[in-house]
């Protein structure tokens, strides 16, 4: 069993959080406002704009590219472009705004089990909640790993539904080399300033079909589609020349934010894996392949000593501020506890996961003897705990 390293783990001074966003130099930042200011355009698809579309589709290698004001915006889009109706399955194990974006519409969600090993939306559950009223799939690559990508098209391609996919966590996330936004029929980004790549708030979609770009874009502003032509009910989506500015900025930072992740995931790994009771979530297809945008691990009460829960508080005391995501389940809200497909029982695999994980501290400001310093305290607490445990109380 592991021991904390070089006695016992000091707070530290500052809160550290789970994520902190990566910031550009601000000269950086300051200069391309200085051309926005120049050209007085401050929105309405400019030039940053258009300089932000043509990068990220290079970057996340997808033919087609449309930005939003934020990520929750483009869902919303992304099922009224492909005409959802009645039921769409999805998972329970995700933000609130995967499902609120269905009912938002008009839909159902359908809540489907998760994989035990991913926490991804299982096809196996997938196939089985298929009735005369589903019309599509909506999936989320959670923690940034991918799904399933291969046993939901078989399902959509044998049952006629469409695929999105919510990618709000997987910037840059590839398959076998594949961008992630070149599977299903959409592809979801959110771009908040939680997210390795962000705008501060902001989203995309992505997909393959150049007419199907072209309704999103139409949707994103109004339905306007030409100077006397409103052809259909849109909103208003359309990202800033103020966040694209920013993007471009930010974007020029994330090779060097990755590479920093990626060694700080590393380290969390080694660690981990030494600590009795916790298993290690993060990159299963190897952390070069993912967007590396949460670090998360696993807690068995039984043999840790303490819950998941205990764990999070107790990390407070040193000023640690981890986070549960995504605890409570979706299909526990008070607006969708009452759906049929929410019942615990139907979703044993999310139920438990759900008590389990937990997201540490991961951002390029992190060294990795924080990141010893965050295990060391892991397993002081483990210790402390642990006393308790042999008493005969685990919380
Ligand atoms: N689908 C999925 C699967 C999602 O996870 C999300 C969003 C969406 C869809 C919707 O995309 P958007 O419409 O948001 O583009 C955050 C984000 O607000 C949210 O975007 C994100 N998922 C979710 C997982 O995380 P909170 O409420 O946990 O954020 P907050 O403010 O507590 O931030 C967490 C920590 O980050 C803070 O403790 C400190 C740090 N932080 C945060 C902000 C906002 C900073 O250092 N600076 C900041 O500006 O939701």
């Amino acid at each position: 069993m592991s021991r904390a390293r070089g006695g016992a783990p000091e707070r530290f001074r500052e809160p550290v959080y789970v994520t902190r966003p990566l910031l550009p130099p601000l000269a950086a930042v300051t200069a391309r406002l200085e051309a926005v200011w120049r050209t007085q355009q401050l929105t309405n698809v400019g030039a940053q704009h258009d300089e932000l579309e043509s990068a990220l589709r290079s970057h996340l290698g997808v033919r087609e590219l449309s930005l939003f004001t934020n990520g929750t915006a483009a869902l919303i889009t992304a099922i009224r472009a492909l005409g959802l109706t009645g039921e769409v399955l999805t998972t329970p194990f995700t933000f609130p705004a995967t499902p609120h974006a269905l009912s938002w519409s008009g839909i159902t969600p359908v809540f489907c089990d998760i994989d035990p090993v991913t926490l991804n939306i299982d096809p196996v559950s997938v196939e089985r909640a298929v009735t005369s009223r589903t019309s599509g799939i909506l999936a989320v690559h959670v923690y940034g790993n991918p799904c399933d990508v291969e046993g939901l098209a078989r399902i959509g391609d044998r049952c006629g539904l469409k695929i999105i996919y919510d990618a709000a966590h997987a910037f840059g996330t590839r398959v076998n080399g594949r961008g992630i936004g070149d599977f299903g029929d959409l592809t979801m980004f959110s771009f908040h300033a939680t997210k390795l790549f962000h705008t501060a708030e902001g989203g995309a979609l992505a997909c393959g079909d150049a007419s199907l770009k072209a309704r999103i874009d139409d949707l994103r502003n109004f339905g306007i589609h030409g100077p006397d032509a409103v052809q259909a009910i849109g909103l208003n989506g359309k990202m800033s020349e103020i966040q694209a500015a920013l993007g471009l900025c930010v974007l020029e930072g994330v090779p060097g934010e990755l590479a920093v992740r990626r060694l700080l995931l590393a380290r969390y790994r080694e660690r981990v894996a030494e600590i009795e009771g916790l298993t290690w979530l993060h990159g299963l297809n190897g952390d070069a392949d993912t967007s590396c945008q949460y670090a998360v691990i696993r807690v068995d009460a039984a043999r840790f000593g303490c819950s998941r829960d205990v764990l999070h508080r107790e990390l407070q005391a040193y000023n640690v501020f981890t986070r549960k995501y995504f605890s409570p389940l979706c299909s526990n809200y008070d607006c969708y506890r009452d759906l049929p497909s929410a019942a615990a029982s139907n979703l044993p695999v999310a139920t438990r996961a759900v008590q389990e994980v937990l997201c540490v501290p991961l951002y390029g400001g992190l060294a990795e003897s924080d990141i010893d310093r965050i295990c060391d305290m892991i397993v002081a607490i483990r210790e402390t705990t642990g006393r308790s445990v042999a008493a005969g109380a685990v919380e």
